[in-house]
C-alpha cells in the first residue's frame, strides 16, 4: 500500500507539490520510497480545491486539502473570518477499496457500500469506535468562521449541516459565490464549498452532519457521520441533548435541484465573471448507466440479468487504455486512443434520453473529444434513464467551467438557451447533473494538454462514465504544452 504524505498546502498563486511515497507494505513496486516534484500553477482559482490520486480507487484514503488565499494586498469579498476549519468529508470502508472495486468488476455487480462516511477522518459520535475521537470545531460565541468542506466521499453525493446554525455558502471549488444563505448544502464528490458559520446560537455543543444524497435505486451507506460545533465556555451538556441538523431525505431530487439552480457566481468588479458569449463548438452528450455483456470466466455475472453493470458518456463506454492518453498524444502514438467520439449530430434536442432499449447496451472504446486551441465550447450533458436515472457529478479536469443553465427532462436547443445564466453563473469543476435533467456549461479550451473528464462518482468512473477531451497547441511556445520533465513518474 502506498501512503503519500497527507498535508495541507497553504500558498499564493503558485506551489511546488512534492508527492512522495512511504513505503508501508513491500508490494513488490520498483516505485515506492520514490518521489517527484510537480509544478501546479493557479492562476485563477481562489478558494479551496483539493488533491487526491487517481488510479483505480486510491482516493479513497490519498488526498488532502488545497487553499489559495487572497492574493498579497487584497483581501476574502465577505468580513475577514475569525477563524478558519477544513473539513473533508471521507468514506471509510472495512476492507482494501482496491479489492472491493476489483471484486465488483470481476462479477459486474455493485461494489459494497462503505461502512461509513467521515469527518477529517473520523466517523463521529454514533460510532462507539469514534466517540473519544469525534472531530470537534472550537468556536467562541459573536464570532463567524469559515468552513472549507471538501467532500472526497468515494460514492456518494451529501447532504451537510450544521444544528440551529445557518450556513452562509460563499465559494465554490476555488471561486467565490454571491452568498447564499441556506440550512443545508449538497456536495457532490470533488466538489469543494467555502461556507461562514456565525456562532450566534446559545452556548454548547451542536452536531455537524453529513448524511447520503441518493436518488438512484441500488445500494449505498445510509449512515450520517457527525462532528461537533463547540462553543467555548459552554455549560457542557449532555451529549444525549447535543442537537443535530434536519437535512433533507436521502432522495429529495427536487430540494437538491433547487439548490443546485439557487447558485450565482460572485460576479463582482474584483472578482468578474467571464462568460464565453460566442461558442464556436457545441457538444450534446448523453450520461447513462448500461450493462454490458458477462465476461466473467470464472462464472456467471451479477449485474441486471446476469449482464455486468456500465456506464458511458454519449453511449460510448470508456475503456482505460494500458498507455497512458497524455504521452500517447505528445509522442503521436498510434492505437492507444482514437478521435472518433461521436458528437451527437448538432444539437439534435429531440433526442429522447429515456428510450433506453437501443443503447442499453453501449459501445466500447478509448475515444477522445479533439478541441483546436482556444475554442468556446459550449457542452450539455444529458441524463438518461437508459438503465436506472440517478443524480450524477460531472467533473472535468484542467478548467473551471460556467454552469449557464440547469433543468429537469430532455434538453430543448430552442427554449432552455432563452433561459441561460449569462450574467453571474457558478464557475465550477464539478457540478451534480440532475436526475434524468440537463446541464449545459461553458469554457474556453485555452489549456492546451490531455484532460479526463468523469462523473466523480468512483463506481461509475470505473464503469467507464469518462472521456478525454484534448486540446491541440496554440501557435506559441506560451499557448503549447510543456515538455514533460527529463523523468517523468512511470504510470503503474
Ligand atoms: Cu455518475
Amino acid at each position: 500500500m502506498i501512503v503519500f504524505q497527507d498535508q495541507l498546502f497553504v500558498f499564493r498563486k503558485e506551489i511546488q507539490l512534492l508527492s512522495q511515497s512511504i513505503i508501508k507494505e513491500d508490494m513488490g513496486s520498483p516505485f515506492t520510497g520514490t518521489s517527484f516534484t510537480q509544478k501546479v500553477a493557479f492562476t485563477l482559482e481562489e478558494g479551496t480545491l483539493w488533491w487526491h490520486a487517481h488510479s483505480s480507487w486510491t482516493r479513497a484514503t490519498v488526498h488532502g486539502a488545497i487553499v489559495d488565499l487572497p492574493a498579497n494586498g487584497t483581501s476574502y469579498p465577505f468580513r475577514k473570518p475569525s477563524g478558519q476549519n477544513i473539513l473533508i468529508i471521507g468514506e471509510w470502508y472495512k476492507g482494501d477499496v482496491m479489492q472491493i472495486i476489483n471484486a465488483a468488476r470481476a462479477t459486474g455487480g455493485e461494489p459494497n457500500a462503505s461502512d461509513a462516511y467521515t469527518i477529517n477522518g473520523q466517523p463521529g459520535d454514533f460510532y462507539n469506535c469514534s466517540k473519544e475521537t469525534t472531530r470537534r470545531f472550537l468556536v467562541d460565541y459573536g464570532k463567524t468562521y469559515l468552513f472549507r468542506i471538501i467532500n472526497a466521499a468515494m460514492n456518494e453525493e451529501l447532504f451537510f449541516g450544521v444544528a440551529n446554525h445557518n450556513l452562509i455558502v460563499v465559494g465554490i471549488d476555488g471561486s467565490y459565490t454571491k452568498p447564499l444563505n441556506t440550512n443545508f448544502i449538497m456536495i457532490t464528490p470533488g466538489q469543494t464549498m467555502d461556507v461562514l458559520v456565525s456562532a450566534n446560537q446559545p452556548k454548547g455543543l451542536y452536531y455537524i452532519a453529513a448524511s447520503p444524497f441518493y436518488d438512484g435505486i441500488n445500494i449505498y451507506d445510509n449512515s450520517p457521520t457527525t462532528a461537533i460545533l463547540e462553543y467555548s465556555e459552554n455549560c457542557a451538556k449532555l451529549p444525549s441533548s447535543i442537537p443535530m441538523p434536519v437535512l433533507p431525505a436521502v432522495n429529495d431530487s427536487e430540494t437538491v435541484f433547487n439548490f443546485t439552480k439557487s447558485l450565482r457566481g460572485l460576479a463582482s468588479q474584483d472578482h468578474p465573471a467571464n462568460v464565453p458569449l460566442n461558442v464556436t463548438r457545441k457538444i450534446y452528450m448523453t450520461v447513462s448507466m448500461n450493462e454490458l455483456p458477462c465476461q466473467n470466466p470464472n462464472g456467471g455475472c451479477l449485474g441486471p440479468n446476469g449482464t455486468r453493470l456500465a456506464s458511458s458518456l454519449n453511449n460510448i463506454s470508456f475503456q482505460i487504455p494500458q498507455i497512458d492518453i497524455l504521452q500517447a498524444y505528445y509522442w503521436n502514438m498510434s492505437g492507444v486512443f482514437s478521435e472518433d467520439f461521436p458528437d451527437q449530430p448538432p444539437f439534435l434536442y429531440n433526442f429522447t434520453g429515456d428510450t433506453g432499449s437501443t443503447t442499453l447496451i453501449p459501445s466500447t472504446g478509448t475515444r477522445v473529444l479533439m478541441f483546436d486551441y482556444s475554442e468556446v465550447v459550449e457542452l450539455v450533458w444529458q441524463g438518461t434513464s437508459v438503465l436506472t436515472a440517478e443524480n450524477h457529478a460531472m467533473h472535468l479536469h484542467g478548467f473551471s467551467f460556467f454552469v449557464v443553465g440547469v433543468g429537469t427532462g430532455n434538453f430543448n436547443n430552442v427554449t432552455d438557451p432563452k433561459s441561460y445564466n449569462l450574467i453571474d453563473p457558478p464557475e465550477v469543476n464539478t457540478i451534480g447533473l440532475p436526475k434524468n435533467g440537463w446541464l449545459s456549461m461553458r469554457f474556453v479550451a485555452d489549456n492546451p494538454g490531455v484532460w479526463y473528464m468523469h462523473c466523480h462518482l468512483e463506481r461509475h468512473t470505473s464503469w467507464g462514465m469518462d472521456t478525454v477531451l484534448i486540446v491541440r497547441d496554440g501557435v506559441t511556445m506560451q499557448t503549447s504544452m510543456i515538455p514533460p520533465p527529463k523523468y517523468m513518474p512511470p504510470c503503474s
